[in-house]
C-alpha cells in the first residue's frame, strides 16, 4: 500500500477502534470522544484550557446535533487538524 493509503486506513481504523467501545458501534459518544483525544491527540488537548473541552468539541463537531460524532464528523475534524499541523510545518520549515 502506498503512505496515503495507509494513513487513509489508519484513520479509519482509529475511528472504528474508539467508535466500537460504548454504545451505537458507527458513532463516537462524549466518553468515546474523551478516550480518543487522550489517547491519540494528547498535545491537543494539554493546550485545551476549559475543563468540559470534549464536551465543547463534541457541540462544535456534531453537525447533525445528535450528541455523537459520526465518521464524517470525525473526518471534519481530522481534515481541521491536518491543516493546522500543516500550517505549524510550514512555518517551522520557514526559519
Ligand atoms: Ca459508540
Ligand atoms: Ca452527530
Amino acid at each position: 500500500m502506498s503512505d496515503l493509503e495507509t494513513a487513509i486506513n489508519l484513520i479509519i481504523d482509529v475511528f472504528d477502534k474508539y467508535s466500537s467501545t460504548e454504545g451505537k458501534k458507527d458513532t463516537l459518544s462524549k466518553g468515546e470522544l474523551k478516550t480518543m483525544m487522550e489517547k491519540e491527540l494528547p498535545g491537543l488537548i494539554k493546550n485545551a484550557k476549559s475543563k468540559d473541552e470534549c464536551g465543547q468539541l463534541l457541540k462544535n463537531l456534531d453537525e447533525n446535533r445528535d450528541n455523537e460524532v459520526d465518521f464524517k464528523e470525525y473526518m471534519i475534524f481530522v481534515g481541521a487538524i491536518t491543516c493546522m499541523g500543516h500550517e505549524r510545518f510550514q512555518q517551522t520549515s520557514k526559519k
